[in-house]
């Protein structure tokens, strides 16, 4: 049976608040990041964290994120993109510094290990809300994940449906589980470093998928209130 509660969440929060943009805060600094989540909060359905990238972090960032989730009604997607086998995966999930378990409600990993990097994050998550996203699709430049892969990510989706509420991919590939694309900019010529981009309507209505996850194009430019506005506006309307 597939996580309903999450997906009613995520659901709720979508339709309340009118968006269906993630941002991700790929900041390096506490005092900034902290500073955008809370003037960004009232535009996402979700903020995507790097939290490996925080030069300063401490566990007051985690506290102070948490707080602005419940203020704001977001969730919290922390983008490690696990890729170890079971045992590894479970310690950097649940343990080490970040203790990811402990405060996301969403996590993602990439398949190539096997079915045991699920079960590992399936222990390190269990008795928490935290869910999981495989990495399906990836929106930059001559990437290596083959179509047949990303079929291996549907098989495990619907073997581990308790667990694992969707995909990050460029376009829709199951029913019934969600579909989070990055690779989202309203100016399709900025990408850098081999990431490649297309426009909100884009991957909302052509490709089928259910939230856009949007960095450079929201706090890259000057006024990153107006961006998110810009973006909220173009992931519900358009
Ligand atoms: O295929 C992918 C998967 C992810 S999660 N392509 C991506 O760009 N991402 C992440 O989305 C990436 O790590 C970054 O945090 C964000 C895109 O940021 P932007 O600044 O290019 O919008």
């Amino acid at each position: 049976m597939q996580d309903l509660d999450f997906s009613q969440n995520l659901l709720r929060i979508i339709n309340h608040k009118k968006t269906r943009l993630c941002v991700s805060l790929d900041l390096t600094n506490t005092q900034e990041f902290l500073k955008l989540a809370d003037q960004l909060g009232p535009h996402v359905c979700m903020i995507k964290t790097h939290m490996d990238i925080i030069s300063d972090f401490s566990w007051d960032l985690i506290e102070q994120l948490k707080k602005l989730a419940k203020k704001h009604d977001f969730l919290i997607f922390e983008d490690r993109k696990f890729a170890d086998i079971g045992r590894t995966v479970k310690h950097q999930c649940a343990g080490g510094i970040y203790k990811i378990a402990q405060w996301a409600d969403l996590i993602n990993a990439h398949i190539l290990p096997g079915e045991g990097i699920i079960q590992g994050l399936k222990e390190a998550c269990s008795g928490t809300p935290a869910k999981l996203l495989l990495l399906a699709q990836m929106s930059s430049r001559d990437n290596f994940l083959t179509e047949s892969y990303s079929q291996s990510c549907i098989a495990l989706a619907q073997k581990y449906p308790d667990f694992i509420v969707g995909f990050i991919a460029q376009k829709k590939l199951l029913k019934n589980f969600w579909h989070l694309t990055p690779g989202v900019n309203l100016d399709v010529s900025a990408g850098k470093l081999g990431q490649q981009y297309r426009t909100p309507a884009q991957a909302l209505r052509e490709d089928g998928c259910d939230v856009i996850i949007v960095g450079e194009g929201i706090y890259g430019g000057k006024d990153p209130v107006k961006a998110a506005r810009n973006y909220q506006e173009a992931s519900w309307g358009s």
